[in-house]
């Protein structure tokens, strides 16, 4: 399996990381393609617990070389305090490479996203705060900061100057803040070339040579389909592709050299932010979900919204991504609920459909139309064989994956790196 795409199918936080870590020790190189230190990816190794979110998954597997691609934004300071942590708990973060041409995130990006936040009021995203949206709104503006800037002092003076030049307009005269000096942002970045230099890199060309050598590149997706910039619900999204289109823009592979698509599922659902959630639950089984699931960001602590399994969610992850593979996780957490709901298609204003609407004033009326499967009361999480699990759990992975549109080839029953059954 040489090129192998990871991504998420709903709206984020599906167990990618975990997912990541299983397929470790066949793999040369994991590649982060998409977002920056917005995402939050934790894995379990024995007592150990990490939570990522910058580097990809993939650093924690020795010989496993990890790269922060193009399509990547890179809050600098956060990116030398998680490698420093990891250094510390004894993790070899020496093979990283990162993309001379992915952008950086400055204090102009993370001060801009938090006054837009609050100046948008009830219209807020629900942003991370990390300054993701601005810095990928210079990108597409022409006048984003890129890592090897950071090796040209001229340059680098006026790509910032340029930068500032409408943005402190806008800090001053519409959300009254302190102009941002040029000089203060150069003089941090330069602070940092050194360091860099030697992880910067061509990581098109290298990660284009490790393919023709036959070695095993891992596509690592932050975020989730449902949060893609082109196909979540726009503008309740990231500023970036986060579906599997992504990975070949974000890090300069062909997309025919793509071999495998796996899309990590949650066996319900989960948000955090603002947006459409149409199965979301505001009763005790949501209450159930969050505590049994302890659904809160890896990133900022915040209460993630939880609701039902989405299977129209899942046929539309499948298709927009070419799932090849689903890994379904967090089964677990369903034991001790006697009906289990599952949507099988919306109700939109008394028309029932089976796709996510395109209209954004559709997805937004749509009701959901749910069908119910008997559950268990037996804890799964030592479950390792399939046969292992309660005949009810079995055939509700079995009716999920009739209408999710690809095989399941995994079940995750536990947050630990072993809690998984494999099926494929
Ligand atoms: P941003 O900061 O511009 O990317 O926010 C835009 C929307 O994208 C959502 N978003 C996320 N949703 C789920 N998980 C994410 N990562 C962290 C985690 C989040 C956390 O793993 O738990 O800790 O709060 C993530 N990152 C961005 C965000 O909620 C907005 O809806
Ligand atoms: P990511 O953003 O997709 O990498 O996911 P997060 O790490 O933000 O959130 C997923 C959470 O679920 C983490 O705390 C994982 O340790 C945990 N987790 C992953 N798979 C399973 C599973 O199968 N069962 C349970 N109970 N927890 C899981
Ligand atoms: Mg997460």
């Amino acid at each position: 399996m040489p090129a192998v795409v990871l991504v998420g199918a709903q709206w984020g936080d599906e167990g990618k990381g975990k997912a990541t870590d299983l397929l470790g020790p066949r793999l040369d190189y994991v590649v982060k393609f998409n977002g920056g230190n917005n995402a939050g990816h934790t894995v379990v190794i024995g007592d150990e617990k990490y939570a990522l979110h910058l580097l990809p998954s993939g650093i924690l597997t020795p010989g496993v070389t990890p790269v922060i691609a193009n399509g990547v934004v890179v809050d600098i300071e956060v990116l030398f305090e998680e490698l420093e942590a990891l250094e510390t708990r004894g993790v070899d973060v020496s093979k990283l490479r990162i993309s001379a041409n992915a952008h950086v995130i400055t204090q102009y990006h993370r001060t801009l996203d938090k006054v837009t936040e609050r100046f948008l009021g009830k219209r807020q995203i629900g942003t991370t705060g990390r300054g993701i949206g601005p810095t990928y709104a210079d990108k597409i503006n022409r006048v984003g900061i890129r890592m090897q800037d950071l090796f040209d002092e001229n340059i680098l003076r006026q790509k910032v100057e340029g930068a500032l030049d409408q943005k402190n307009h806008l800090l001053v005269k519409v959300y009254n803040r302190r102009a941002i000096e040029a000089g203060e942002i150069v003089d941090e970045l330069l602070g940092f070339a050194d360091r860099l230099r030697p992880m910067v890199d061509d990581t098109s060309l290298l990660l284009h040579q490790a393919l023709e050598r036959g070695e095993t590149v891992l596509f690592e997706g932050g975020q989730a389909t449902m949060l893609d910039v082109d196909h979540g619900t726009y503008p309740f999204v990231t500023s970036s592709n986060a579906t599997s289109g992504g990975a070949v823009t974000g890090s300069g592979i062909a997309p025919n050299r793509i071999d495998r698509v796996i899309a990590v599922i949650k066996a319900y659902t989960t948000r955090v932010g603002a947006g459409p959630f149409p199965t979301e639950l505001f009763d005790e089984w949501g209450d159930f979900l969050t505590e049994q699931g302890h659904e809160f960001g890896t990133t900022t602590g915040r209460k993630r919204r939880t609701g039902w399994y989405d299977a129209p969610i899942a046929r539309y992850a499948s298709r927009i991504n070419g799932v090849t593979d689903f890994v379904l996780t967090k089964l677990d957490v369903l034991t001790g609920i006697d009906r289990i709901p599952v949507c099988v298609a919306y109700d939109v204003d008394g028309t029932i459909v089976d796709e996510v609407p395109v209209s954004q004033s559709d997805f937004h009326h749509a009701k959901p139309v749910y069908e119910e499967f008997p559950g268990w009361k037996e804890d799964l999480s030592g479950a390792r064989e399939f046969s292992d699990l309660p005949a009810n759990a079995q055939s509700y992975v079995r009716e999920l994956e009739a209408m999710s549109g690809s095989r399941i080839s995994a079940i995750g029953v536990g947050p630990e790196r072993d809690a998984i059954v494999q099926l494929h």
